[in-house]
């Protein structure tokens, strides 16, 4: 006879054992919770089981619009390339029981570029109240699912995703990185790459540095001769090049699917070398100087009192703003150093009236701050904090980019061969540790439209140097811009950073593998 305690002891042996073992030996995360995203969402709450997407999947959307049928055949093709299924998408009345439903939903989170995903076992669930929504909840998504997502090739792998809820929308309006196209020219399909990499972590916002002393990089049907003759050379001699104006379309919208807005810079009346190199009216002199390929800053500047100045930026600006669909257009002004502040101050106002003649906000770096801003005009931080305390008592609003902290081409310590150091070397904690709201009392959270990291190019010419200098700082960046405060702490995010390692490697993103991650490689 078996007594009780050993017949129970029996039991657990025979159905428990096998069991545990079983839910030990399952590899797929089913606690939503733990799952490493960056930027860090907003809510996220678990369920504790698993959606699996399969070729029988399908997509729904709630309406077909331009937008919807642009953002489910996003999701598509990007799903189709390691799953290798093909993806039926169909439009529905009312919510399907199972699949991926992308549902354009006025009751869903009520932020701009705000998201629901909801996992269960039968579907996936992204809505939002505006297509931007739905792109930047197929971020999150993308994150969920197992690292072989990102590969080039079809991959024999399950695809699952955890179940729960996330509730997520971004903390600044403006969340952007900065391209400088004019050191190094870089190609229309390096741009896309640029773009398709940094939408991936939500940013929204691509400034274009379009023209400086060592290369103008737009086409301008009124002088063309910026770009015949300016557009030459660049940093070292190369070859330099520029983009037509049908390029830069085409960037603009590649740019628009991915809900990324383009914002052209000119850089006047300092950085203007190329173009007064390509007309000799724009110099005092008459005279037009050498194309320039050295890195010096600071020796050029656009001949403030002649009135061809104005004519031309009035031609530059007024293509430009066609071009551009979103409200900006950059003027530079930084580092001017050879035009006398009397000067600088009356050619920034006027530049500003020709600004908003063609129904243009401008921004400007920071030294703009000395002339008399428009209500409407934005400055953008990057060397003096007196210039921005300067511009809010006019009103202006404040996009964050301190050198210091937010420079992408700032090396990461004295061994980094690409890059500079003026203003520091700036790690990964250093870069991602700081909040925007907090560096100077005078410039407060409600001054701040957003973040933006730019990428100067003095030292940088092909792809991989951009990406080895981006990543993975940009991944911080986007994160000050998107995640609240409160969620934002080094060692959580050390760790989401250290498993986004084989999703890095799988993007073929050549990064920068510091030593102060503990990087979860296969
Ligand atoms: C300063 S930032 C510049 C750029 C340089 C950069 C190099 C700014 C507004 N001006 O012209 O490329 O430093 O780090």
């Amino acid at each position: 006879m078996y007594s009780v305690a050993e017949k129970l002891k029996q039991y657990l042996i025979i159905f428990l054992f096998p069991i545990l073992i079983f839910s030990c030996a399952k590899p797929e995360p089913t606690d939503l919770t733990k799952v490493s995203m960056i930027p860090v969402p907003v809510s996220v709450s678990a369920t504790g089981s698993t959606h699996t997407i399969t070729n029988e999947t399908v997509i729904y959307i709630s309406e077909s619009n331009d937008e919807t049928k642009n953002v489910s055949a996003y999701l598509s093709n990007f799903l189709h390339t390691a799953t290798g299924f093909d993806f039926i998408i169909e439009v529905v009345d009312t919510e399907p029981a199972a699949g991926i439903y992308l549902a354009l939903i006025p009751e869903s989170v009520d932020k701009a570029e705000g998201y629901e995903l909801e996992v269960t076992e039968d579907i996936i669930k992204l809505s939002a109240r505006q297509p931007e929504g739905l792109f930047r909840g197929i971020q999150t998504l993308r994150q969920l699912l197992p690292a072989k997502i990102e590969a080039q090739s079809v991959q024999d792998q399950q695809w699952t995703v955890a179940t729960g809820k996330i509730v997520d929308y971004p903390e600044y309006e403006y969340r952007g990185s900065m391209l400088d196209v004019s050191r190094h020219f870089f190609s229309k399909e390096d741009v896309k790459r640029y773009i398709d990499l940094i939408a991936a972590y939500k940013m929204n916002r691509l400034h274009l540095h379009l023209a400086d002393d060592q290369g103008w990089r737009i086409e301008i049907k009124s002088w063309p001769n910026l770009t015949a003759h300016g557009g030459k050379t660049e940093v070292g001699g190369g070859d330099g090049g520029f983009y037509t104006q049908e390029d830069y379309k085409e960037i603009v919208q590649y740019a628009a699917e991915r809900y990324i807005m383009i914002i052209p810079e000119i850089d006047m009346p300092g950085h203007t070398n190329a173009a007064l190199s390509s007309y000799p009216e724009l110099n005092c002199s008459g005279e037009a100087p050498e194309l320039y390929t050295g890195t010096e800053v600071g020796f050029s500047t656009l001949c403030t009192d002649k009135e061809i100045t104005y004519q031309f930026v009035d031609d530059v600006i007024g293509e430009l703003a066609v071009l551009t669909p979103g409200p900006y257009i950059h003027i530079g002004g930084d580092e001017s150093h050879v035009t006398p502040m009397e000067d600088y101050i009356p050619f920034i106002n006027r530049v500003q009236e020709i600004v908003l003649s063609h129904n243009k906000r401008m921004i400007g770096w920071d030294e703009v701050a000395n002339a008399e801003l428009d209500s409407s005009s934005i400055i953008q931080y990057w060397s003096e904090a007196d210039n921005i305390i300067m511009g809010l008592s006019q009103g202006a609003k404040v996009i964050m980019s301190p050198a210091y902290k937010a420079y992408l081409d700032m090396q990461y310590d004295s061994a980094t061969r690409l890059g500079q150091n003026w203003a520091a070397y700036i790690e990964v904690d250093e870069g991602y540790q700081w909040d925007p709201a907090e560096l100077n009392e005078q410039i407060k959270r409600a001054n701040i439209i957003g973040v933006e990291a730019p990428l100067w190019t003095e030292t940088m010419e092909t792809i991989d140097d951009l990406e080895y200098m981006m990543f993975p700082r940009i991944m911080g960046y986007a994160e000050i811009g998107w995640s609240p405060k409160v969620l934002r702490k080094w060692d959580t995010y050390k760790a989401r950073l250290a498993a986004q390692a084989e999703r890095l490697k799988l993007m073929q993103v050549d990064y920068y593998a510091s030593k102060k991650v503990q990087w979860v490689t296969e």
